[in-house]
């Protein structure tokens, strides 16, 4: 059954993910209706692709970008329409089907119950999951814990969640941050700062092999620093807010 939503839509920034967009799309409008998919520079003719899929489902709203700004900038894009047009929560997923479009019904109903919250899906690795990225994001999820003195962030780099909007946008609207691969890890972060508490639920992550058709737009190097350098700035914001993180702990 498909649930059609006046207040929560389904956001997928997408970037050169061949096949797998249009699928993970398919999948998400059979459970959900609206579904946005910002398409942010994508090369490898997905855009047209959508389009066509849009022409006869009028739930579908594809948005394209003519270069690639990163998936933080093309959710910020999604936020931005999405308040435009009076939405107030937007379920995040990835455009290459690594995430459960299934349990979308799930999600939204912990949001609708808690819309205040931010709801955190917490991934369930099976064999497909590369031991480099499981064992990766335990740093990240340390440093998240520390930067929120325990807030409850179950898992910081997970990109399925649902999100209130008018939050999200405004921590993102005041820092030039947030927009590449530092936009999971750092909004969970400054969502808690902000006083949004998470929910964590959890849900199943697959990974793909090229073969399957899975893409990975992660670059060890690249996005590690990025990372980092994020860490080194969260801590920064830290200990300024350290006064007002213990005595919220401690309250
Ligand atoms: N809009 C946009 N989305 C991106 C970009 N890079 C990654 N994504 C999105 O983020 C998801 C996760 O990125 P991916 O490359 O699969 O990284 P991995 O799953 O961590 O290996 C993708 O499925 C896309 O939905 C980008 O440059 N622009
Ligand atoms: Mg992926």
């Amino acid at each position: 059954m498909t649930t059609q939503s006046h207040s929560h839509i389904v956001l997928i920034p997408s970037y050169n993910t061949g096949a797998k967009v249009v699928e993970t799309v398919r999948h998400a409008l059979a459970v959900w209706q609206p579904v946005w998919v910002v398409v942010d520079g994508s090369t490898d003719g997905t855009a047209e692709a959508l389009q066509a899929l849009a022409l006869n489902n009028s739930a579908l709203k594809v948005f394209t970008l003519a270069r690639n700004h990163g998936k933080g900038a093309a959710v910020l894009h999604g936020l931005q329409q999405a308040a435009a047009a009076g939405y107030t929560h937007v379920l995040t997923m990835d455009a290459d089907g690594q995430h459960p479009a299934d349990m979308i019904p799930e999600f939204m109903a912990m949001s609708i119950a808690h819309p205040d919250a931010v709801v955190l899906g917490k991934p369930v690795f099976d064999a497909s999951a590369p031991a480099l990225r499981v064992n990766g994001r335990k740093v990240s999820n340390w440093w998240a814990n520390l930067e929120t003195l325990g807030a409850g962030i179950g898992d910081s780099l997970f990109g399925f969640r649902v999100y209130p909007v008018k939050p999200l946008r405004q921590i993102m609207e005041r820092s030039p941050w947030m927009r590449r691969f530092d936009f999971d890890p750092e909004v969970a972060v400054r969502l808690c700062w902000h006083g949004v508490r998470p929910i964590n639920l959890a849900a199943p992550v697959r990974y793909f092999n090229a073969d399957e058709g899975g893409v990975s737009h992660f670059k060890y190097l690249r996005d590690n620093t990025l990372l980092t350098w994020m860490h080194i700035r969260l801590m920064f914001g830290f200990f300024l807010r350290l006064p007002v993180l213990l005595w919220r702990r401690f309250r």
